[in-house]
């Protein structure tokens, strides 16, 4: 399969993933400013909509929105454990925090990206996060990973998110429970093969 990604952005959690997995994926690096894929050919014809991350699974198909594709991930080697059986409560707790992450954590950070975003909307865009920020401080107390004890898919995507914050000068530090829990994540040898192989760290 082909993970096409950007280096740092919301595709470093699928990439995470199939690191968790053990389940390699071919790398294709996409210049999301013109739409290029590096080695040749053109990421409009891989996705219409110009994001990041697509996976193009064997047979060519190619999946979008990451919740579905770190399913997709998950459910290709289960006894992993990185998402619990379709059809569980913990299944559908897990695609609960998903969607709460796509929409409430990444998209709150997609404008302060934007370089055409007024400096107004970013500080209010901002005010939203450190909100959001506050509640999810408070349910990761006393807990290691957003489902409890166990390292799950909408941990990679949290991960990935709570990165972004450096870009923002966002300090963390305001919410020790998210600080601590981004230094546990980030401090997982996969996760650190990940940020490598994206040339995020050395
Ligand atoms: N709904 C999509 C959003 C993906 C997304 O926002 N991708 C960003 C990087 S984090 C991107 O590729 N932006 C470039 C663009 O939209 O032109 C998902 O959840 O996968």
């Amino acid at each position: 399969m082909k993970l096409y990604y950007s280096p740092g952005a919301c595709s470093l959690s699928p990439h995470i993933v199939s690191r968790e997995l053990g389940i390699p994926l071919e790398l294709k690096k996409v210049n999301t400013k013109d739409k290029t894929i590096e080695g040749g050919g053109d990421f409009w014809k891989v996705n219409a909509r110009g994001y990041v991350p697509a996976l193009e699974l064997d047979d060519g198909h190619v999946l979008t929105e990451g919740p579905a594709i770190v399913q997709y991930l998950a459910d290709r080697k289960p006894e992993a454990g990185l998402a619990p059986k379709a059809g569980s409560t913990e299944r559908y707790q897990l695609q609960e925090w998903l969607n709460f992450l796509t929409s409430e954590i990444h998209k709150g950070f997609s404008p302060l990206f934007k370089p055409n975003t007024p400096e107004e909307y970013k500080t209010i865009s901002k005010a939203n996060l450190a909100n959001r920020f506050d509640w999810l401080d408070q349910q990761l107390a006393g807990k290691d990973y957003l489902m409890g004890k166990a390292f799950t898919v909408a941990d990679a995507y949290l991960f990935v998110l709570l990165n972004w914050t450096k870009f923002q000068s966002i300090d963390l530090a305001k919410w020790p429970n998210l600080a601590a829990y981004q230094q546990r994540v980030g401090a997982r040898p996969k996760v650190q093969e990940a940020l490598k192989a994206e040339g995020l760290v050395k």
